[in-house]
């Protein structure tokens, strides 16, 4: 039998949420605290033994007394060993909450740059951490290698310093070279998927709630069993409010609101929505009036005008060129139609037009 995990990252907590009103953002403040207890609750139902967070837990160094209890509290309620590798956001440095708080016993905040092992001989596992002391990491991977043992190794470590000198996800050859049986990485915002380098497994579960338009979709934490030479983690959203962003495509005909209504689902009063409209509208889009109509129908909201005046559709009829030549003879087709099949040849000039100046096709 394996030993069960828990693997989350990345919560950054006390992020400014900048692009709401500050109401809400206080609101997702609080709700980003609820998140720590949802997790101690995921936890102790599924008998987690050990969790592994790899940094930015916190957004920085000047986080929330509320949220150092809560999180205190959350990770003190967890029947489990938590393991926190400290990220480049939460780095260890003297104003850091991680030097200032008093941990649960059941919690390890790994100090060192360098790589440093937890025996856990109850498990017949070892968890390795290291931590950044500023922003800016180094190669704690490099030369790292354990000899083979039937000890279950995993490390918890805050990804971008595992490269050479940066960001993104860290070379395959490290982790392979590592020969650990799973390295719970953090730093990137969207979930890796779970890969395997040589004998190692490893991941990145992403945050587990977006805080922007650049972390869209849902969002959670890995669930599963690692063993010695196996780990068979799954994805679990967190459930929390989800970003979302939408092209809608205007033709002259449509009305914006109606096409931004047919876009939203069911649930969607709970997320966030950024709608970039394209296409042809006369003027400018009247985008307050668009937002009071949505403003009860999602809890935020962020529009875009990017349409264009739309243009006679026979424009360039004269011209001698395969568009010309192909909008004369539309345009024969249009004078000798009824109303419906004008409708049709409306569209089809429209699309032929869009396709020939690779615009986006008018729906
Ligand atoms: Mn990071």
């Amino acid at each position: 039998m394996g030993i069960k995990i828990l693997h989350a990252a990345d919560f950054h907590m006390d992020s400014p949420f900048e692009a709401l009103e500050t109401r809400k953002a206080v609101q997702r403040r609080a709700e980003q605290r609820e998140l720590l207890g949802k997790l101690a609750e995921m936890v102790n139902e599924n008998g987690v033994q050990l969790v592994l967070l790899p940094g930015d837990l916190l957004d920085s160094a000047a986080s929330y007394h509320e949220t150092h209890e809560t999180l205190l509290k959350a990770l003190g309620s967890m029947r489990a060993k938590v393991f926190i590798a400290p990220g480049n956001h939460d780095y260890l440095c003297p104003a850091s909450p991680y030097e200032a708080l008093k941990f649960p016993e059941n919690v390890t905040v790994f100090r060192s740059t360098a790589l440093k092992p937890v025996m856990l001989p109850e498990l017949n596992a070892r968890v390795w951490g290291a931590a950044f002391h500023s922003s800016r990491g180094g190669s704690f991977l490099r030369g790292f290698s354990i000899p083979e043992s039937s000890t279950v190794e995993l490390m918890v470590l805050h990804g971008e310093t595992v490269g050479d000198n940066g960001f993104g996800p860290p070379p395959e050859k490290l982790i392979a070279e590592s020969n650990l049986d799973y390295l719970a990485l953090g730093h990137i915002h969207s979930f890796s998927g779970i890969n395997k380098a040589g004998n190692t497994y490893w991941a990145y579960p992403g945050c587990p709630e977006g805080r922007g338009f650049d972390e869209t979709g849902s969002k959670g934490v890995l669930l599963g069993e690692v063993d010695k030479g196996r780990a068979e983690l799954r994805f679990v959203p967190m459930g929390g409010r989800e970003y979302s962003v939408n092209t809608v495509v205007l033709t002259p005909e449509t009305e914006p609101l109606e096409a931004v209504l047919s876009l939203l689902p069911e649930d969607a009063a709970r997320h966030i929505y950024r709608f970039v409209f394209t296409g042809e509208h006369t003027g400018a889009l009247p985008l307050e009036q668009i937002r009071t109509a949505l403003s009860e129908k999602v809890y935020a909201l962020d529009l875009k005008d990017e349409t264009r005046e739309p243009r006679d559709i026979w424009d360039g009829m004269d011209n001698d060129s395969l568009r010309g030549l192909f909008l004369t003879g539309m345009k024969a087709r249009y004078d000798a139609a009824d109303e419906a099949e004008k409708q049709q040849i409306t569209m089809a000039v429209r699309y032929a037009a869009a396709a020939l100046e690779n615009r986006e096709a008018a729906r």
